[in-house]
């Protein structure tokens, strides 16, 4: 990575261009939020992510719950504050107001669940609607991989490319980031780093764009 050390986990090497995305020697602090119908693996991502390993214990998230995380790029550091909003429909005056000042969000649908697949669209109409900038990167996380071969029915992942495609087409043209799938399991840690890598950058790009277009040339 540019020659710059980090303290990333290995899966989160990239091709990332350091020196564009954050000027030397800056500070990031981002939100980001994890979002999602109720037991697709919100909390047990966050934990993933930042090394509390998996809990295969259910317990309702209530209200919302944060963890900080730090990662360092050589001279640069990004900080981020990673929310766990509650999923259950009773919380939805609590999660508007955690959802202002959001920088990015892991949208996270369960394989194995159909209905949280469907209401995927809800999740991004109250994200970009709530967090008072508008459109903000997200990236679709297809979470619990590891019940690919239980026998369970699952949601067809032609559905979650179509939407991916969707979704990323309209924001490439109008807000400028893309928007990404990926296939994650809380169980065995499978891209749970990467999950965070592709948003990030996704982040950057944004800021980074915006920035440049403030600057008179
Ligand atoms: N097999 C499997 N189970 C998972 C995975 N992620 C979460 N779970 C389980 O799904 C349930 C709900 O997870 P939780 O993180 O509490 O969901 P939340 O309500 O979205 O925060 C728990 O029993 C977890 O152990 C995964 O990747 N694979
Ligand atoms: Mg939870």
């Amino acid at each position: 990575m540019n020659g710059v050390t980090t303290n990333l986990p290995s899966d989160f090497e990239t091709d990332l261009d350091v020196e564009f995305l954050f000027p030397k020697d800056s500070r990031t602090l981002w939100k980001i939020v994890l979002i999602g119908n109720g037991a697709v693996g919100k909390t047990s991502i966050r934990r993933r992510f930042i090394g509390h390993g998996f809990n295969p214990v259910y317990s309702a998230t209530i209200g919302a719950d944060f963890s900080t995380y730090v990662v360092n790029l050589g001279s640069r550091e990004i900080k981020y504050q990673i929310w766990d909003l509650a999923g259950q429909p009773h919380f939805s005056e609590v999660r508007q107001t955690f959802y202002k000042g959001t920088n990015g969000a892991l949208l996270i649908y369960d394989i194995t669940n159909r209905d949280s697949f469907k209401n995927l669209e809800n999740w991004i109409g109250e994200l970009w609607e709530h967090n008072m900038k508008g459109p903000i990167p997200l990236i679709l996380v297809a979470n619990k991989i590891d019940l690919k071969e239980s026998g369970l029915n699952l949601v067809p992942r032609q559905y979650a490319e179509y939407l991916t495609r969707k979704y990323d087409k309209k924001s490439r043209e109008n807000y400028g980031f893309g928007i990404h799938l990926i296939e994650t399991s809380a169980r065995t840690g499978e891209n749970i780093s990467m999950a965070f890598q592709i948003l990030s950058i996704q982040i950057a790009v944004q800021q980074r764009f915006k920035q440049l277009r403030m600057k008179p040339s």
